[in-house]
């Protein structure tokens, strides 16, 4: 059997993190994209390099042209810019907009067959200009966000916990960043729902409370420190599990900004919302009852994404 191809679509802090992890992983061939030449072919040759030593076989390439993209099976984008202190996630509107837009056009030449995964931020809408621009069908392009705002959620309660992050699972719905919406009590360690926890004197929850703000505002807490950039590991890790439930069709149950078709109520958007991911890409989506207090946060996020759709419209129709 072939090796699988994986497409990456800048080649910056991200980019080079997801390259280095399907490789270690045996995911497949890689291919780096950039616009600024030399950098996808200098991280290409240098992880390259790394195989021998990590023991896994992957060929690596580094391109400044579209065409090296052909007949990928899974394509990453993180191509764009990224926040700097003091920037939201919605001050890159404009620019990456017309990145999503240059970068779906290339999908839709040279690799129309592949699953898409958009990573570039504000994420809930520019998965939807990419979709928009590749022409792809809306169950294989997809947004990544619910992985790492819940990983981030399980850290933080595993630390709190003193247990295996392995043990502790999160529930994350609604768009990525300010408005997302942590699921409490469809979170648990090893199955017990974190109310519960509460009740029995693990934590209280006014420390639930502080747990989940720090999950929300976890972007920024990263961006903060490092001054120059966002966080880049945990986006990597979080993606590199999507694309590994596609290719080994996993069936992965992942929260992930999926396009709705009247889930959850709302029709003709991309929302953070549990999906099955197996071989058919966005296999299906998971819908569970809300609370009022859920229903209401849920529908703030929507809001919030519906709002940054008009921009984007905006902008494209020049005004
Ligand atoms: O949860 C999430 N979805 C995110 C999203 C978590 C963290 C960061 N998130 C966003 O990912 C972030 O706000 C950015 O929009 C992207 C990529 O973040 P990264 O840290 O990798 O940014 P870099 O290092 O600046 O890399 C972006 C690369 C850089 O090398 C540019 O030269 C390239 O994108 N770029 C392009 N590549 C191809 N085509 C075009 N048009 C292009 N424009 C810039």
């Amino acid at each position: 059997m072939a090796r699988k191809k994986i497409a990456l679509i800048g080649a910056g802090q991200i980019g080079g993190t997801l390259a280095l992890l399907a490789g270690i992983k045996e995911l497949g061939d890689v291919v780096l994209f950039d616009v600024v030449d030399g950098v996808p072919q200098g991280k290409a040759l240098d992880i390259a390099e790394a195989s021998p030593v990590e023991g896994f076989d992957a060929h690596y390439a580094g391109a400044s042209d579209y065409k090296a993209i052909k007949g990928a099976d899974v394509v990453i984008v993180t191509a764009g810019i990224p926040r700097k202190p003091g920037m939201s996630r919605d001050d890159l509107i404009a620019t990456n907009a017309k990145v999503m837009d240059a970068v779906g056009k290339g999908i839709k030449k040279y690799a129309p067959k592949a699953f898409v995964i958009c990573i570039t931020n504000p994420l809930d809408v520019m998965v939807y200009v990419l979709q928009q621009a590749s022409g792809l069908p809306e169950n294989r392009v997809v947004g990544m966000a619910g992985v790492l705002d819940s990983a981030r959620f399980r850290y933080f309660l595993a630390e709190e916990f003193k247990v295996s992050v392995e043990d502790v699972t999160a529930f994350v719905l609604g768009g990525h960043g300010d408005t997302m919406v942590p699921l409490v009590r469809y979170s648990t360690i090893a199955g017990i729902p974190l109310p519960d926890l509460v009740k029995k004197g693990w934590t209280t929850q006014a420390k639930l409370d502080q747990i989940v703000q720090r999950t929300r505002d976890g972007g920024a807490e990263i961006v903060n420190l490092l001054k120059t950039g966002s966080a880049f590991y945990a986006p990597a890790s979080s993606a590199i599990a999507m694309a590994e439930s596609y290719l080994k069709d996993k069936k992965r149950v992942l929260p992930c900004a999926a396009y709705l078709t009247g889930q959850y109520g709302v029709k003709g958007l991309y929302v953070g919302v549990p999906v099955v991911i197996g071989a058919g890409g966005v296999e299906r989506v998971v819908e569970i009852d809300l609370n009022k207090a859920e229903k209401s946060m849920f529908d703030k996020s929507v809001a919030a994404v519906r709002g940054l759709i008009d921009v984007v419209r905006k902008l494209q129709r020049g005004e």
